[in-house]
């Protein structure tokens, strides 16, 4: 099977290597939007005017068999448009509130992701349904995705410019009423997570939606055919720039050089 990974940037491709590892015999494209990072600073109108058309085109191109919508600022609004406009599976990442909720026991949660996706319908749709009595504390991250980016690029980047996007996730003084459990609600930010670890002010859980995101993607195209080669081969795409990308990108897949 092809299945098209799609992301506004290279974040996705933290949600592609869990996908890849669930499913080695599938062909994988990814495709990095990037001429119109960062989603989280366009409105809704240009997301939706934006990912739609852009998705018809992918899918003429890829041809695939399932795609996953990488990126929660996107998947929060244009999911919907998505499944009415075309007949092939989408799977998409949205802020893992409900597990969060459920695993927490100082019952505070927060939720770090763009501008964007904090203040979508679709994300205080989840708070009300799945809080479940749990104050949730929604952050909404100017530049976290950006350094994320700059990071995996080589750049560096500084511990108080990424203290200063993760600070307003801690809430609470006492051990037993304090923020317990963070979401990471924008697939860019497990690239900073060990640095986000360290920096943080008191241990929390960090909830990544890649492994739930692939266990679904394998559900949803059933066990592997006997009759498959494994291709194991990753094609990126961007929209704009040309990276140093084969580098950039080859630990996410054990050191394996992309096809
Ligand atoms: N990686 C995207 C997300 O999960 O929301 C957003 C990155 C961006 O465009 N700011």
């Amino acid at each position: 099977p092809t299945i098209l990974v799609f992301d506004s940037g290279l974040g996705g491709l933290t949600v592609l290597r869990e996908v890849v590892a669930a499913r080695p015999d599938a062909h994988f494209a990814y495709v990095a939007d990037d001429a119109f990072f960062p989603y989280g600073h366009h409105s809704e109108d240009e997301i939706i005017a934006r990912v739609v058309p852009l998705m018809g085109e992918l899918i003429g191109t890829h041809d695939p068999d399932l795609v996953v919508i990488a990126c929660n600022t996107a998947s929060t609004l244009v999911l919907s448009h998505l499944r009415a406009a075309y007949s092939v599976p989408f799977v998409g990442t949205v802020p893992a509130i409900k597990p969060a909720c459920a695993q927490s026991r100082t019952r505070r949660v927060s939720v770090l992701g763009t501008k964007g996706t904090v203040k979508r319908e679709y994300t205080k749709a989840l708070i009300r349904d799945f809080a479940q009595g749990c104050e949730v504390t929604l952050v909404g991250s100017p530049e976290l995705a950006s350094l994320a980016e700059a990071e995996l690029s080589g750049a560096s980047i500084s511990d108080g410019a990424i203290l200063a996007e993760l600070a307003p996730c801690f809430v609470g003084e006492d051990a037993t009423s304090r923020t317990d459990t963070v979401v990471l609600a924008c697939t860019h930010y497990p690239l900073l997570l060990d640095r986000m670890k360290r920096l943080a002010p008191w241990p929390v859980d960090w909830i990544d939606p890649a492994p739930a995101i692939a266990r679904r993607v394998s559900d949803l195209l059933g066990p592997p055919g006997d009759g498959i080669a494994q291709s194991g081969a990753e094609m990126i795409f961007t929209s704009n720039r040309v990276h140093g990308l084969s580098a950039t990108l080859t630990p996410f897949f054990g050191g394996r050089a992309l096809a």
